[in-house]
């Protein structure tokens, strides 16, 4: 039997009065208002038509109306499709239409982009508001762990991304893992201003209904805002990129964290030992941990207590999870294979890397690891040519596909250059067969079909592409100039 009550439902009858979000401005919303405001909600969007099994996509910056509306979703047991806000209009075009999207539902803010879409149905926050409720529909009293809640697209390396699946149990598990590995207190307040659209940020949401944890909302990354919150609003833990952690480090100075502040959990990409050195300096807890969208949020973490014997490692597998590397070389490197309740068990509509990416159970992430003695993960490098800049993922592939369709450009390669403020960032190489096409005609085109972060920072025109005998383009060849140059 894989049903239990309604999370949100159990938990507003379990602790009514807890505050589930607190917000900048003070105010709070508890787990009882929070139960109510998403049924309401619920039997709003009902009056769209939305059963159980339809797809709901959210186009949203990080607001409460954003989890009112995941929360209400899954009363009526629809399956939702988190949006990425920075995207261009094609790209969310092709989302939606990959993810099968009945309704779209978005924040007033972004209107002009939702006006350029082709959607069956959408619905602004503002419009939903005035709805009555509809009468017909009966919200779900339960959850079934097996069926699916979210889906969150991540950039594949065929330029194409591909929609991740997590069931509720996927969630669950995740959650149940973090607390085992980072401890519960009564006391705990986890700060969420990663973008809730990925897993990293949506999870805090769902820990927090599974634990009856407070999450005090931030809308936007404000470094002052965020150090604040931590020093004067009893935040015991944030989830945070290594860009973030670098802009906090910075902003604190000679400044330390209260004792109460029980950590950083630091995910999405690789960091620096420098960095974390820095933060052993500074007595900030970093939980270094790996993981992605497929992994619901962390699988591999390192213990602040392991952390400065251990320093550069990712860790070890949470308790219901496992790692293997696969086909290691004599140094002991090899792909990472991961496996566990909290991994998704496919992509949304896509046959293809599903029998690709899984084998008996266990999901090949294409990042590069080893595992020492005593069993501590270290990621040496990201999966197959992976741009991640400031915790934003990129594959070369699909700013290639972009920039081919301009006119006069023949060729093109796009490679990551080290930045000392994203990690990464893209650089494409291009080859043209006129003059007069600049840099700047280039980068333009690219705004205004790409997501900003994914817009070159830099055009190189070369005469020709370095290939090998069989054709094919030698990225590395083309980094590695990268590095000489600086
Ligand atoms: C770091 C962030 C906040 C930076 O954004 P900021 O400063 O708010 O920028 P804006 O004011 O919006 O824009 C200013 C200019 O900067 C450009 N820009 C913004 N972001 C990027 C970027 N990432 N790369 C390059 N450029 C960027 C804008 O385009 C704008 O430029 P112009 O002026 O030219 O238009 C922001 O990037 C951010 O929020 N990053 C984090 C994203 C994230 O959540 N990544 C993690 C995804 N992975 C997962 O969720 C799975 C792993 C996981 O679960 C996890 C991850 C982290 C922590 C914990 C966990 C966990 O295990 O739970
Ligand atoms: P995403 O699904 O967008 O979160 O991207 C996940 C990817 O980020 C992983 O497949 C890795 O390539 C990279 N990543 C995550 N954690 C780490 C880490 N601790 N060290 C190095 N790379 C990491
Ligand atoms: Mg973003
Ligand atoms: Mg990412
Ligand atoms: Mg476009």
């Amino acid at each position: 039997n894989d049903m239990m009550p309604h999370w949100l439902t159990q938990q507003a009858f379990l602790s009514p009065n807890v505050t589930a979000i607190e917000l900048e401005n003070g105010n709070q919303i508890t787990f009882s208002e929070l139960k109510q405001r998403s049924q309401e909600m619920a039997y709003q969007i009902a009056t769209y038509g939305i059963h159980e099994g339809d797809h709901v996509a959210i186009l949203s910056k990080n607001d409460p109306k954003m989890i009112i509306t995941i929360h209400a979703l899954s009363y009526l047991g629809a399956t939702v499709v988190l949006l990425n806000t920075r995207l261009t209009p094609s790209e969310l075009q092709y989302q939606i239409n990959d993810a099968n999207v009945s309704l779209l539902i978005y924040h007033d803010d972004f209107n002009d982009k939702v006006k350029q879409l082709f959607i069956k149905d959408s619905l602004s926050f503002v419009e939903l508001k005035s709805l009555s409720m509809s009468t017909e529909v009966t919200l779900k009293k339960e959850i079934r762990l097996s069926d699916p809640f979210t889906i969150i697209y991540t950039s594949g390396t065929t330029g194409f991304p591909k929609g991740v699946i997590h069931t509720y149990g996927n969630h669950w598990w995740s959650a149940i893992s973090s607390a085992l590995n980072i401890g519960l207190s009564k006391t705990d307040k986890w700060l969420a201003v990663l973008p809730f659209f990925h897993v990293g940020g949506l999870s805090i949401f769902l820990k927090s209904v599974i634990y009856g944890m407070p999450v005090y909302l931030m809308e936007k990354f404000n470094v002052s805002k965020v150090n604040q919150a931590i020093v004067e609003n009893q935040v015991t833990m944030i989830s945070v990129v290594t860009v973030m952690l670098q802009r906090l480090m910075e902003q604190l100075g000679d400044n330390r964290y209260p004792d109460t502040f029980r950590g950083m959990l630091l995910g999405g990409g690789p960091a620096s030992k420098q960095l974390l050195e820095q933060a052993k300096q500074k007595n900030i807890p970093v939980f270094q941990s790996y993981g992605m969208t497929e992994t619901s949020s962390q699988i591999v973490t390192l213990s602040a207590h392991d952390a400065l014997r251990k320093i550069g490692s990712s860790g070890k597998p949470l308790l219901p999870a496992q790692i293997k590397i696969h086909r290691e070389t004599s140094d002991g490197i090899g792909e990472i294979y991961v496996k566990g309740p909290m991994v998704t068990n496919g992509y949304y509509n896509n046959d293809k890397a599903n029998e690709e990416l899984f084998e008996h159970g266990w999901l090949k992430t294409g990042d590069l690891g080893r595992i020492d003695k005593e069993g501590f993960l270290y990621v040496v490098d990201r999966r197959n040519d992976l741009i991640i800049s400031g915790g934003e993922n990129i594959y070369p592939t699909e700013i290639e596909h972009v920039l081919e369709r301009i006119s006069h450009i023949r060729e093109v390669a796009v490679v990551g250059k080290k930045d000392d403020t994203w990690g990464e960032v893209p650089v494409a190489y291009v080859v043209c067969d006129t003059e007069t096409l600049t840099e700047d005609n280039i980068i333009d085109y690219a705004k205004r079909h790409l997501a900003s972060y994914k817009v070159p920072k830099q055009i190189i025109f070369l005469d020709e592409l370095p290939r090998n005998a069989s054709n094919k383009i030698l990225r590395h060849e083309l980094k590695a100039l990268l590095q000489a140059k600086k």
